[in-house]
């Protein structure tokens, strides 16, 4: 990408905050100031939010640039902030955990039962040899058990590394080799879609091709068939029978806590390396402030996936230490109808609700009248995590599912900041659908340009990080050089993130997805977010994905993968209409340079576990190349149907 991004959309609607949440807001709007002032002081004011065994003598140490310390010298346990501290101050009685499985069956877990489980567990990782500063890999369902056996980790100061439930055997040897690990925790399988979904036999696969693993501890969940090996453990028969006393011990605040492998473009994937008294601050504290919650009254529930580094941070350690009263559930959205969630909502009165922008245009295409059936007037809060929410998106959760009434946070963040960096605050932000509005408190965040000066009001560009946080990674695990190279070096003295963004006349931040995916279309940079949102403010499209293909005249053109809403009729004629319209509207939105020379009317995109589109899989069918790597897919049949069911117009004009 040259000098800067086109600003191609321009958004009016504006939705200041109810008067009620804004006056009983956890965090004001004099935060911002109070930060400015003293951004360390401010930091170190969250810090005392949490309980310390030993108190810092440095607030941040970045003398060694980009290896930051926080709270140095200070010491703590996290488990004991998660858990512990609440059993203490007379709350272990409050539900931790409503888990609710797949198939309907439920548990309910206290405080109390929380400090028990992660006790025995701790003692049986121990027992098991494991001690502080090894590696655990867990590869679970969504089961109380993966917060418990993560907790455990931190109680012992092992370093955990989850591996999304649904990855290969390939996936997960890799990422054993490279932490070097020795227990792997995991389950006989979990639910997903109403039937029982294996997981040993892949751990089984891996752990003998890696032959690093001394123990593999397994939950039963689904009670199925299990090959069964000497280094295997039944959780129930040991976790479960272990001394529920366990004398937490302090760490340093630059203890490992966790590795978590993001795919990255090319090659390996890079073990983001976070550590523990910045990290639970920061953490603990955005969870406070940006979701406004009332540990006494709120029921939080965070629906991704434990895998995923939005599990770790607002499903495990955000909410936890703050004392929240949470949902968590197993399974997929359609099972055993395409009501579950709102029905979850409304049976544990839900009022506060974390979800991502790709389960929201599904719950769009599955159709308005879904929602209305299930009072969800217990919601009073609704935030977004993973991608750019396209505004009709936005305004899709703010009237079906937010009733007019509940504000929503828009929360940028990734792997390597560890908590959420940009978003509005609930009591505070006039919001703006579509962007993310403001780095939040204590956060320094610009947008550049290529050489590195900020744009102005109305300009786009490359987003970047401008000061140290508390969250931060700490490196890339056993690769130094890769963490210099790939987040360091493109700007000097900024935090490179990867993504374009704009700001807009008022300097809100608006998120143009990956700088990779960005398109040059005739000499213009034209992000993919602008083009699929202009898509998805017609009124029959749902989703829609963009790539830029090679183009023998305007060097790169704009194909649209497009998946129309579920009452809308996209066969034969009606189809090719809707084609032509959805060129037209784009033109008419976005100006004639953003009109995409193909659109194709789908039934699927490929995603991650995460949701996040995998736009160069669909750049290799926009340009009729066999597919690349597709080993992050989450279902590996959405490019068949792709391919098989493709419906496209003939290029024109
Ligand atoms: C938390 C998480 C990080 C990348 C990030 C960006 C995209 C996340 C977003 C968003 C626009 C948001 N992203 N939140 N883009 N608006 N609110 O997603 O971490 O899986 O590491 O991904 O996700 O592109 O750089 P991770």
């Amino acid at each position: 990408m040259s000098e800067t991004l086109e600003n191609l959309s321009s958004e009016t609607r504006r939705f200041p905050p109810p008067a009620d949440l804004a006056a009983n807001a956890n965090v004001k709007a004099d935060a911002y100031a109070e930060a400015a002032t003293d951004r360390l002081a401010f930091w170190a004011k969250q810090a005392e939010r949490l309980t310390w065994a030993k108190p810092w003598d440095q607030i941040l140490d970045w003398s060694n640039p980009p290896f930051a310390k926080w709270f140095v010298g200070g010491e703590l346990n996290l488990a004991y902030n998660c858990v512990d501290r609440h059993v203490e101050a007379g709350l272990g009685d409050r539900v931790a955990i409503h888990w609710e499985g797949e198939p309907g069956d439920t548990r309910t877990v206290t405080y109390s039962d929380l400090q028990k489980l992660v006790s025995q567990a701790a003692n049986t990782l121990l027992e098991l040899g494991v001690t502080a500063g090894d590696r655990v890999m867990i590869y679970m369902p969504m089961i109380p058990e993966a917060a418990v056996a993560m907790l455990a980790c931190a109680r012992i100061g092992a370093t955990h590394s989850v591996v999304f439930g649904g990855f290969s055997v390939d996936a997960l040897a890799t990422r054993i080799e490279d932490a070097s690990a020795k227990v792997v925790i995991t389950a006989d399988g979990g639910y997903r879609r109403g039937k029982p979904s294996a997981l040993k036999p892949t751990v089984d696969e891996a752990v003998a091709r890696t032959g690093r693993i001394e123990h593999v501890l397994v939950v039963r969940r689904t009670g199925q068939e299990v090959a069964w090996t000497d280094k295997d453990q039944w959780w129930h028969e040991t976790v479960e029978q272990a001394s529920p006393e366990h004398q937490p011990q302090a760490f340093d605040s630059e203890h490992p806590l966790f590795i978590l492998y993001t795919s990255g473009t090319t090659g390996k994937p890079k073990g983001i390396l976070h550590t523990t008294g910045g990290y639970l601050t920061q953490t603990s504290y955005t969870h406070h402030a940006v979701f406004d919650l009332k540990p006494e009254t709120d029921v939080y529930w965070c629906t991704a996936d434990i895998g995923w580094v939005t599990g770790h941070s607002y499903i495990v350690y955000g909410p936890l230490s703050n004392g929240a009263t949470q949902v968590m559930y197993e399974g997929t959205p359609d099972t055993p109808d395409r009501g579950r969630f709102w029905q979850i909502v409304d049976k544990y009165k839900v009022s506060i609700l974390y979800t991502a922008p790709t389960l929201i245009r599904t719950m769009m295409k599955w159709g308005d009248d879904i929602p209305a059936g299930y009072d969800l007037s217990s919601l009073r809060v609704l935030g977004s995590v993973g991608e750019p929410i396209n505004p009709e998106a936005w305004m899709w959760y703010r009237q079906h599912v937010g009733r007019e009434r509940a504000p929503i946070v828009d929360t940028w963040w990734q792997t390597e900041t560890g908590s959420i960096m940009i978003s509005p605050l609930p009591g505070v932000t006039e919001t703006k659908p579509g962007s993310a509005m403001t780095p939040l408190p204590g956060i320094g965040a610009d947008v550049i340009d290529d050489q590195a000066q900020s744009v102005p009001n109305g300009g786009g560009g490359f987003l970047v990080l401008t000061e140290p946080w508390p969250s931060m990674l700490r490196g890339i695990w056993g690769d130094d050089q890769r963490f210099i190279d790939t987040y360091w070096s493109r700007f000097e003295g900024f935090y490179f993130a990867g993504d374009g963004a704009k700001k807009d006349s008022d300097g809100a931040l608006w998120l143009l997805g990956r700088v990779d995916d960005v398109m040059l279309v005739s000499g213009h940079n034209i992000s993919t977010t602008e083009v699929e949102s202009a898509l998805v403010s017609h009124p029959s499209v749902a989703e829609a994905a963009v790539v830029g293909a090679t183009d023998p005249t305007t060097g790169q053109a704009i194909v649209a993968f497009t998946i129309p809403r579920g009452n809308v009729d996209a066969e034969g004629d009606a189809g090719e209409q809707l084609i032509k319209d959805l060129r037209d509207h784009v033109a008419k939105t976005l100006g004639p340079i953003a009109k995409p020379r193909q659109i194709l009317l789908v039934t699927e995109l490929p995603k991650t576990r995460s949701g996040k589109i995998m736009r160069r899989l669909l750049r290799d069918v926009a340009e009729n190349r066999s597919l690349g790597d597709v080993t992050t897919l989450q279902d590996s049949t959405v490019m068949d149907l792709i391919s098989s069911g493709l419906k496209t117009a003939k290029p024109e004009d």
